[in-house]
């Protein structure tokens, strides 16, 4: 069974997350899944991908499958872990997160290192690391610094609480929200526009401004000290107990520890 249904129409490919039961967790089969329809789509020169949930859906995806999280000792995202792996593949082509429902960690990172954002008007959007006591990646809190103001990072990063479709469009976050019913018309509207345009021109520019997006120096030295305190986190009591209680479907109890 395939973790998700990949169409195409008038140079147009759609992905829809399909594991329900699961809430679109984010699992290394359903990525799998997800890189397999991308890479088709790239062989077929499609022009652009809209990347959704089945219409109607209450959660748009609950984020990295938290059972497949590294219990402790080991980098829970480092650079050949699935979810680090698809977001890099979809920073190749030209991608639109079409949302409705809440959007979860992980997968807040994948909607918005999309190009463009645009969500029926009861979209949720949460960034969940420290709810799980988890030491979100360099390159993944810059894929949330290259779509929110830094203000609005650590207050989503630091309350893990969820905001609304309306404060993240008037934050710039989303690109446009509409109407549930407006939702599928709408996206799919912005996309045959996209394809009506200058694929070449689009590629370089996406490339040019991806690269810019990116261009942070970062000394050796500095990266060796992030890794050292990530893996401080990553090896701490915390870490477990953040995943542990999710599992065991209660509240963690943090001690700093
Ligand atoms: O109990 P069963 O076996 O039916 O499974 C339940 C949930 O355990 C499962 N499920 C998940 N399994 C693994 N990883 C997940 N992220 C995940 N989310 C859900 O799906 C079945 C149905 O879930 P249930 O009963 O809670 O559904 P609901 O409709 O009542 O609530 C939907 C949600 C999304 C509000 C709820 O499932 C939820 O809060 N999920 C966790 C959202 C979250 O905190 N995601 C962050 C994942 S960690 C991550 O993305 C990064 C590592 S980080 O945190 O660093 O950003």
């Amino acid at each position: 069974m395939s973790f998700v249904i990949a169409t195409i129409e008038d140079s147009i490919g759609t992905i829809v997350l399909n594991h329900a039961q699961k809430r679109n967790a984010l699992s290394q089969a359903l990525i799998a899944d997800l890189l397999e329809a991308l890479e088709s789509f790239r062989q077929q020169n499609l022009r652009v991908v809209i990347l959704c949930a089945p219409e109607g859906t209450t959660v748009w995806s609950a984020g990295h499958d938290v059972s497949e999280l590294p219990q402790a000792h080991r980098d829970p995202l480092s650079w050949d872990d699935p979810l680090r792996r698809l977001i890099r593949e979809v920073e190749n082509y030209p991608v639109i997160a079409m949302i409705e429902g809440s959007v979860w960690g992980g997968a807040c990172e994948l909607a918005f290192a999309c190009d463009l954002v645009i969500a029926a008007d009861d979209a949720t959007f949460a960034i969940t690391p420290a709810k799980l006591g988890v030491p979100y990646n360099l390159s993944g809190l810059l894929t949330f610094m290259n779509t929110i103001s830094l203000h609005i990072v650590k207050e989503m990063a630091f309350t893990a609480s969820p905001i609304t479709a309306e404060r993240a469009e008037r934050l710039g976050i989303v690109n446009q929200i509409v109407s549930k019913q407006e939702l599928k018309k709408h996206t799919s509207e912005i996309a045959k526009q996209i394809v009506r345009n200058s694929p070449l021109s689009i590629a370089i520019m996406k490339e040019e401004l991806n690269l810019l997006a990116n261009a942070y120096d970062l000394s050796p030295l500095m990266f060796e000290r992030i890794q050292s305190l990530r893996r401080v986190v990553y090896n701490s009591q915390d870490y477990q107990e953040g995943i542990r209680a999710f599992l065991e479907k209660r509240h963690p109890t943090f001690t700093g520890k």
